[in-house]
């Protein structure tokens, strides 16, 4: 089994966290997608997305996303903390937050950031190189959305101590994730406090640390 990595590339610290916090230990290989070597062979033919994290299976399967990858990691036992939950409560509960993370927040907040800066003309997709342009609407979008969210998440962390309960789950992962790309793109979350007690508390787990 081998994970093709980017160690600059957001989705690939995310799943990077996780192996840590888990603790996993995996053969690894970096891509230099900046570079475009996932448009070289072989990986141009292992991963058709052309992105970064995936992960490549021993019978020759390969999973790419970087929830369906660390999910895997889990349920196959690879790691030795669980982060996705242990009871049907806590395990849909952290699969809630992590979604509405993603869709309100991540998701809209790597769009914004593709749309925003100039170093992605021709780039604008993910995984693709093309003639699409760069939108400012689609900017604007992004940090309205991450600005909903993160009003309604602030209020939901007063009676949590992570995002998805009392456990530290993969949940508090995806939302610190997040809280970087809402800084590349400079939006401001100083006025909630709660995320910002609870992005202080994480930033001094090992896991988070940058090296
Ligand atoms: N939803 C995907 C996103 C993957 C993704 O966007 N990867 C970026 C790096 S953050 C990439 O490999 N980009 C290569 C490119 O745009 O050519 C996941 O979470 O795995």
């Amino acid at each position: 089994m081998k994970l093709y990595q980017f160690d600059p590339a957001p989705a690939s610290r995310r799943v990077d966290i996780f192996l840590k916090e888990a603790d996993v230990s995996i053969d690894t290989e970096q891509l230099n997608v900046r570079d475009g070597d996932q448009f070289k062979e072989p990986f141009n033919s292992l991963n058709p997305f052309h992105c970064v994290p995936f992960l490549e299976l021993s019978d020759g399967t390969v999973i790419s996303e970087s929830v369906a990858i660390c999910r895997y990691l889990e349920e196959s036992n690879q790691g030795k903390i669980k982060l996705f939950g242990s009871t049907p409560k806590d395990r849909a509960l952290i699969e809630m937050w992590n979604r509405r993370l993603e869709i309100d927040g991540y998701i809209p907040l790597m769009a914004g950031i593709r749309n925003k800066f100039e170093r992605f003309d021709g780039k604008v997709l993910a995984g693709t190189r093309n003639h699409l342009k760069r939108s400012g609407s689609i900017v604007k979008r992004g940090e309205d959305s991450a600005r909903i969210l993160f009003e309604r998440l602030d209020k939901h962390l007063d009676k949590c101590f992570f995002v998805a309960g009392k456990e530290f789950s993969v949940a508090d992962i995806t939302l610190y994730c997040t809280l970087e790309l809402a800084n590349n793109i400079g939006l401001n979350v100083d006025e909630h406090a709660n995320i910002l007690d609870l992005k202080t508390r994480l930033s001094e787990r090992d896991a988070f640390k940058n090296e």
